[in-house]
């Protein structure tokens, strides 16, 4: 009777092992699945600022947010440039190959300072630390049909901005056409200013690119990064549906991973 109860005892110890195991595995299963690549649908909205023409900052809310001016970078091209937009290290990020200019009709808020530009298809970068934000927003200044703005995420392309949509919205808005500020107050009368907003409202992005594809610069300033809480009073442009997939290499990483930690497994098991 003793014995039996002995054996029963071990038999029930023996099944909550098991149990225990098809748990752990049921969890490490779910967990693989769940780092698995997955084609991910997620919207941009796209918003320019209509509080004030001229306006150039946002009239979004969040919850971190920061704004590089380039006031403390030196003019020139080529330039690589570590920031945190002012945030104390919460968001930084690394611009490559950026070119900075002084204010002049095209570019520069406030009609004064330093401003960001390209003239090449190549364009500049900004590869942020960490996961990204989800928010990017800035002045563009002298926008023009070449102006394009693309956003990443770990290698995929998630958006890539036309400026055709915003062109056509401004267009005929006689105040946002020509330079906003003193002392080159309506200037380059042919080209609009404006704030342009971008809202992730999936996800996150961390590598922005703007080039310009033909004649002309993109000319922008207030770079604004940030945790986006409310879009603010802008107006629609555009929201678009993305659908971001990793890229094969990291497919094959992922698997790669799931081998390795598989047979660790089955080794630990036969051990
Ligand atoms: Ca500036
Ligand atoms: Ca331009």
């Amino acid at each position: 009777m003793a014995a039996n109860c002995l054996h029963s005892e071990l038999e029930d110890a023996d099944m909550a092992t098991r149990f225990t195991r098809l748990g752990a595995w049921g969890l490490w299963l779910a967990g693989a699945a769940w780092l698995l690549p997955q084609a991910h649908a997620e919207q941009f909205t796209i918003r320019y600022e209509t509080g004030a023409a001229g306006a150039q900052t946002t009239s979004a809310t969040f919850s971190t947010v920061g704004v590089e001016t380039f006031e403390s970078v030196s003019t020139g091209s080529g330039k690589t440039y570590t920031t945190d937009f002012g945030t104390g290290g919460a968001i930084s990020a690394t611009y490559q190959n950026l070119q900075v200019n002084n204010a002049d009709k095209y570019g520069g808020a406030n009609g004064s300072g330093h401003y960001a530009v390209t003239f090449s298809n190549t364009g500049y970068e900004i590869n942020f630390g960490g996961s990204g934000v989800n928010y990017f927003g800035f002045w563009l200044s002298a926008l023009d049909a070449n102006n394009y703005v693309t956003f990443y995420r770990a290698g995929q392309k998630l958006l890539d901005f036309t400026p055709a949509d915003l062109l056509a919205m401004v267009n005929g808005q006689s105040a946002y056409y020509g330079n906003p500020n003193a002392p080159f107050k309506g200037q380059n009368a042919g080209e609009p200013y404006a704030f342009v907003n971008f809202f992730n409202e999936g996800g996150y992005f961390d590598r922005i690119v703007f080039r310009q594809a033909g004649g002309g610069g993109y000319e922008s300033d207030n770079h604004t990064v940030g945790f986006w809480q409310t879009q603010g009073t802008g107006a629609v442009v555009s929201s678009i549906q993305v659908t971001a997939v990793p890229e094969p290499g990291l497919a094959v990483l992922f698997g790669l991973g799931s081998v390795v930690a598989l047979s660790a497994a089955r080794r630990r098991r036969g051990a």
